[in-house]
């Protein structure tokens, strides 16, 4: 792969409405991806394989819980600094801000929201050191868009719960040491357990063959019989708004990472295209390619302005479930589209693992889909503007 020549742009100067903290953190996650990611991730990539070797680093740059506070472990950081890292993270991979996706807003946020004092103070220091990694069993093989329908449940059997039931599509799966597990009781009622590597019947088969977050470790929980200790239920939150709680605070995340990932697209292709001479001329002085750029830093440009105006709602607790559906899925879909130009301004050479265009173009087929899809985040806002419910 090239060397990382990365430079991001700021075309409004959104830097002047950042804080120093905020910049200082960017630039410490931005050195860190340029150091230790975009020199190794081609290549996990195409043996399809997470770098296990990176978790310290992610750590150390506060990925694990960057709003989590200190006395857990966390970095204590607020909502644009938790941003701005996952931005500089998928400007890397896409996967690897999974793993810190799921980490902090899947696994350590339900714990530090809905868990007890103990349950937190046994999982959340480790898992922001990255000693322990979580994930995170919503997702079913006939439930995805509507987790709602879940048919994982447990049993009341007096000094424990037996789960019985099946997780697809879970990031992280076949290396964490606990999964939070969202399952109904005997009543209906969607509980989160917490459910540790090693208890009887508890297996987590790897999914392979994907095109798509091939850094990532994808694959199914699956719970036979698990006896689980009634201490490891989640106590202070359940129904269906617990989970999509904590989907409110990693979709938030991915609003941001996907600027990231368009970023490097826009970069790489703007310097390709003052590069690359075809007919005499760099072919950035062709209009159909300065319309392609032109385009692009302009989208760039809104979706900082939208995911920064949306940090600072969220800074103030007053961010919308909603107004989070409309930044993940316009950033998203902002990014896919990015990268299916850039590929293109990059003629053949846009599908090799010299450049990171199409892992990003490959990897964001996962991100529209995950996390609530294209079509379910557009019915969010429809939803929202019209009170009437395409769901029900
Ligand atoms: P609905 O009846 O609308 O709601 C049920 C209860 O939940 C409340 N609620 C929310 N609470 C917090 N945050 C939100 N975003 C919420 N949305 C709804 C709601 O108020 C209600 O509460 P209550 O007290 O009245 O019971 O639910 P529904 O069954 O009609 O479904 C609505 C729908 C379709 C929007 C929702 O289920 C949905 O978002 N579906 C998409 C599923 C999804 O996003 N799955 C993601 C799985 S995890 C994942 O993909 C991780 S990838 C990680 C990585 O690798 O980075
Ligand atoms: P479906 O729900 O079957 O949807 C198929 C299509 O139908 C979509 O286009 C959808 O938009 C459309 N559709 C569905 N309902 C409607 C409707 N009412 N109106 C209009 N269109 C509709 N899940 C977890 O729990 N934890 C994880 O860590 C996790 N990691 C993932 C990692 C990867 C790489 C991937 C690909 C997925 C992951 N998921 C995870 C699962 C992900 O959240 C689901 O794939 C997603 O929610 C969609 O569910 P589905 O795949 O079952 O698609």
């Amino acid at each position: 792969m090239k060397p990382d020549l990365f430079e991001a742009p700021d075309y409004y100067n959104v830097d002047a409405l950042l804080s120093e903290e905020h910049k200082l953190v960017r630039e410490a996650a931005r050195e860190w991806v340029k150091r230790e990611v975009s020199p190794i991730i081609e290549d996990y990539a195409q043996k399809a394989e997470f770098p296990k070797q990176i978790l310290n680093g992610l750590a150390e740059i506060g990925a694990f819980g960057p709003y989590i506070p200190m006395e857990y472990g966390g970095a204590g950081l607020d909502q644009i600094s938790y941003g701005l890292i996952m931005q500089e993270i998928e400007r890397g991979d896409s996967g690897i801000r999974s793993t810190a996706s799921v980490q902090s807003s899947l696994v350590m946020y339900p714990i530090w929201k809905y868990g007890n004092e103990a349950q937190r103070q046994k999982y959340l220091p480790k898992l922001a050191s990255g000693e322990w990694i979580g994930c995170f069993g919503l997702t079913e093989p006939d439930h995805g868009s509507n987790p709602g329908g879940m048919v994982t449940n447990f049993k009341d059997k007096g000094d424990h719960y037996l789960l019985n039931g099946t997780k697809m599509w879970i990031s992280n799966a076949p290396f964490a040491q606990v999964a939070v597990v969202w399952a109904k009781d005997e009543t209906g009622r969607i509980h989160g357990l917490l459910v540790e590597r090693g208890m009887e019947g508890f297996t987590t088969p790897e999914t392979h063959n994907k095109w798509s977050l091939r850094a990532s470790a994808t694959g199914e929980l699956i719970f036979d019989n698990v006896k689980v200790p009634k201490e490891n239920l989640l106590p202070n939150k359940s129904g269906l708004g617990a989970p999509l709680g904590c989907l409110d605070s990693a979709r938030y995340g991915i609003a941001w990472g996907a600027i990231g990932a368009a970023m490097d697209c826009y970069d790489t292709a703007l310097r390709y295209s003052k590069e690359r001479m075809q007919f005499g001329k760099p072919i950035g002085q062709f209009q159909l390619q300065q319309k392609k750029l032109a385009e692009m830093i302009t989208e760039i440009t809104k979706a900082q302005l939208l995911t920064w105006r949306l940090g600072v709602l969220k800074n103030d607790n007053k961010a919308t479930s909603a107004q989070i559906s409309m930044a993940k899925r316009n950033n998203v879909d902002m990014a896919i589209t990015i990268a299916r130009e850039a590929r293109q301004i990059l003629g053949g050479m846009g599908i090799t693992g010299e450049y990171s265009i199409m892992r990003h173009s490959m990897n964001l087929e996962s991100v529209i889909t995950y996390e609530g899809t294209h079509d379910i985040h557009l019915l969010i806002t429809g939803l929202d503007i019209t009170g009437l419910n395409a769901f029900k």
